[in-house]
């Protein structure tokens, strides 16, 4: 493990620990083997350290690599990446199609696989709650697609989207694992990564959870719960039930 004070990375975090984004950059830091300075922050009344670090979006997590800060969590990974390129394995693919691939399906699950599947909380009615359930499960029936398609390594299949080992897409997927399960205990739906729906997805999500360093950074799905009651969606019990 390559000291904190040696490197100068310092990591700004929300201090609620469910961070999605945060525990994404954690993972990369875990798979570098590199230590760093952890900082958390309450989002709800920025540091002068934020504003001054991420004055466009004001969002966590951000890396301050030897007082230059890195935004954005995908981008953070990938930079992680580029600046300790003797650390660990590398993240990202080495072929230039496979990174563009995994960088694709990276911004799917964040701009359309997390949208849609937190929205099925903030419905209005049971026919709305239907319909983004079934944009959900559809957003997932296409990721599965991808993981046979990703994680093909010669004529066999992989155990993870980067291959024999867990790479960019796995860890850009990885931390939502507990979140997805909560969303759909409190939706009260079947898991999103089911065995008999998503199978592929099913049995990547055990083998990623269960490996080293990851299942320690994993948030506990009771937590990321009472974070969604209590925080993002507080009155989310009461419309629920008032709906159904
Ligand atoms: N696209 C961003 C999302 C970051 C994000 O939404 N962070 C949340 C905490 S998990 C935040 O800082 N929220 C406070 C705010 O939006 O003001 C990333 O990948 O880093």
């Amino acid at each position: 493990m390559v000291g904190a004070q040696e490197q100068g990375l310092k990591l700004l975090v929300p201090r609620s620990g469910v961070s999605i984004y945060a525990i994404r950059v954690q993972m990369a830091l875990a798979m570098k083997g590199l230590a760093y300075d952890y900082l958390p922050e309450d989002p709800r009344c920025k540091s002068d350290l934020l504003l001054a670090s991420n004055p466009v979006h004001k969002t966590l997590p951000v890396l301050i690599h030897s007082g230059r800060p890195v935004c954005e969590s995908l981008i953070i990974v990938e930079y992680l990446d580029d600046a300790f390129p003797g650390n660990g394995a590398s993240i990202l693919p080495a072929d230039p199609y496979r990174r563009a691939v995994a960088r694709f399906w990276a911004a799917y699950v964040d701009n359309k696989m997390f949208p849609s599947s937190i929205g099925i909380l903030n419905t209005a009615n049971q026919q709305e709650r239907a319909d983004k359930v079934e944009e959900t499960l559809a957003a997932f029936g296409l990721l599965e697609a991808a993981l046979a398609e990703c994680s093909k390594e010669g004529e066999a299949e992989a155990p993870f989207f980067g291959g024999g080992s867990i790479g960019f897409l796995d860890i850009a997927l990885g931390c939502y694992i507990p979140w997805f399960e909560a969303i759909g205990r409190l939706a009260g739906v079947p898991p999103f990564l089911d065995a008999a729906r998503t199978p592929k997805l099913a049995a990547w999500a055990g083998r990623f959870s269960a490996a080293k360093p990851f299942i320690a950074l994993l948030t506990a799905v009771d937590k990321v719960e009472e974070y969604i009651t209590k925080v993002l969606y507080p009155k989310w019990n009461v419309a629920v039930t008032a709906s159904n």
